[in-house]
């Protein structure tokens, strides 16, 4: 009896035992519950779009303020694949794989053993190159959608026809535009018109594809610095890979392609198994490649920059001040990636050099520190909008001007005393109009002959069509 007694006691011990013990304390591997890690927000270009709750300023109009007037310029929505990174990068990839399937086994490395049987998700390349996908229309009609509740006021008014949003002239901006236009009026008369802009070389600064019409701009510059760091990440992916795949030997653009192929299968099928390929590490490695790329091809590693990107800012400066130019009170404006790095620049937010004289893209570490970050502004869909508030304190309404990263409140340099860290209209046009002396010269710059006075500004919004 009391022998059974003691063996119950120690059975209560024991299973109580196991929780003395917080289970967080014993499994120190876990201690961090809350880390996570989002691949598809570390993906730059190839990004879908993402808003995350960035616990920063509220991108909600300040108390006691309205809207009356914004100004958007949209990246167009996902595409299948983009033709660079198509013919240079993923299709040798692809040419080389379908050869190697027959007799090479990648199960010999368990994670890439789905390479036997994976089949490429860019099935007709004719149709596809450089298209939307599904995904990328549904979110350009979503983005529409969202647009017409946060600006409700903005929108025409029933019995207005002259509602324009416009557009560079390739397929996916013309297609994403009236995918916004249609989430715009959803379910009402869609009396919205989209004005092209042929991304023509001879039109100087009046364009929305000053990358194509400035002849000193150079797609490959950053090309080189980017290799650099490709060729120093690599190494030990490839050495984990390659030592235990044999009659296949993986290269630095093979690294690159498979890290792609994650952002563009994902949009086109909604998963793939690259996304797991990777550790953290090499996945911000692979997002630091397309950030050096970027710094030296389309931002503050490039002089021209600012120059791009100031005939938009400055022509929109003058339809948020002035309410004579246009009788809208909403501008959407759709192009290409490169637009958004420099208008940036030119409105001069995310310069480094402001903070520290530090080389801000080293080429044998990632700089952890850095500000700029592609993924953050240009994924798909990828947006910069300028918003005109009006505010009513007791005795007066003024007007502030304040800028939005996509979701996010980005305050300018030394202009923040306005409610939500916004800026007073006339301090942001003294901010502007001084930045304007200094990159005014897009014609000088781009060495392009100038045939008359209507390419030096960018002047399509203020056209009656
Ligand atoms: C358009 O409609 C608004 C009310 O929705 C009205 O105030 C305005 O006078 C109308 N304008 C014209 C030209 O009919
Ligand atoms: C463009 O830049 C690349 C890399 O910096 C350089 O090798 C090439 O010569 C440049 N091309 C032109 C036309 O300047
Ligand atoms: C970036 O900041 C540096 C340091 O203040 C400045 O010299 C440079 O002109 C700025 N670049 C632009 C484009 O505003
Ligand atoms: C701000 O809005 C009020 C009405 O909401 C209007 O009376 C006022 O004129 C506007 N202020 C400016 C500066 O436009
Ligand atoms: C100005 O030059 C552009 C580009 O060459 C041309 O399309 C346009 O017709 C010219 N405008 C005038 C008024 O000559
Ligand atoms: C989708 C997206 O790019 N979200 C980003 C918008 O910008 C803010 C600020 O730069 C970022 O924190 C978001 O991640």
């Amino acid at each position: 009896m009391l022998f059974n007694k003691i063996y119950f006691f120690l059975l209560i011990i024991t299973i109580n035992g196991i929780h003395l013990y917080k289970e967080e304390i014993i499994r120190a591997h876990h201690t961090y519950d809350k880390y996570q890690f989002n691949i598809l927000h570390h993906l730059s270009g190839i990004a879908p779009y993402f808003e995350s709750n960035t616990d920063e300023l509220n991108p909600d109009p300040p108390e006691g303020c309205k809207v009356d007037k914004t100004a958007y310029l949209i990246r167009h929505g996902s595409v299948y694949v983009d033709d660079y990174d198509y013919d240079y990068i993923i299709n040798p990839f692809l040419k080389r794989l379908n050869k190697a399937v027959k007799y090479v086994d990648f199960s010999k490395l368990p994670k890439l053993s789905f390479l036997n049987k994976w089949t490429s998700p860019i099935t007709n390349p004719k149709q596809q190159i450089e298209r939307l996908t599904k995904s990328g229309i549904f979110e350009a009609l979503e983005l529409g959608m969202k647009l017409s509740y946060r600006y409700e006021k903005l929108l025409p008014k029933a019995n207005q026809t002259s509602f324009n949003i416009w557009t560079s002239s390739s397929k996916r901006t013309k297609q994403s535009a009236l995918a916004i236009i249609q989430g715009l009026f959803s379910g009402r008369k869609l009396n919205g018109k989209v004005i092209d802009i042929p991304e023509d070389k001879k039109r100087g600064a009046n364009t929305l594809t000053p990358t194509k019409s400035c002849q000193k701009y150079n797609a490959s510059k950053g090309s080189q610095e980017a290799n650099i760091w490709l060729q120093h990440y690599s190494k030990s992916i490839l050495k984990k890979f390659n030592s235990k795949i044999f009659n296949w030997n993986f290269i630095p653009n093979d690294i690159l392609a498979m890290q792609q192929l994650c952002g563009y299968e994902t949009v086109i099928r909604g998963y793939s198994p690259f996304c797991s390929l990777f550790t953290t590490e090499e996945w911000m490695s692979f997002e630091y490649y397309f950030d050096i790329k970027y710094y030296h091809e389309i931002f503050y590693g490039n002089y021209l920059s600012p120059y791009l990107g100031m005939p938009w800012v400055k022509a929109t400066t003058d339809l948020l001040s002035n309410d004579i130019l246009n009788n809208q009170n909403m501008y959407l404006t759709v192009t290409h990636r490169e637009m958004l790095p420099v208008i940036l620049a030119a409105l001069g937010l995310y310069n480094e050099s402001e903070y520290s004289n530090e080389k801000v893209f080293p080429l044998d570490e990632i700089n952890h520190e850095r500000i700029w970050r592609a993924s953050k502004v240009i994924p798909f869909l990828g947006r910069v909008a300028l918003e005109r508030l009006n505010c009513s304190s007791s005795h007066s309404n003024e007007l502030f001007i304040r800028i939005l990263v996509n979701s996010s409140v980005k305050p300018i340099p030394g202009c923040t005393q306005g409610p939500g860290e916004s800026c007073h209209l006339n301090q942001f046009i003294n901010y502007i109009n001084k930045r304007y002396h200094s990159y005014k010269d897009f014609t000088e710059v781009c060495q392009i002959k100038k045939t008359n006075h209507s390419i030096d500004h960018l002047t399509f919004y203020n056209k009656k069509h």
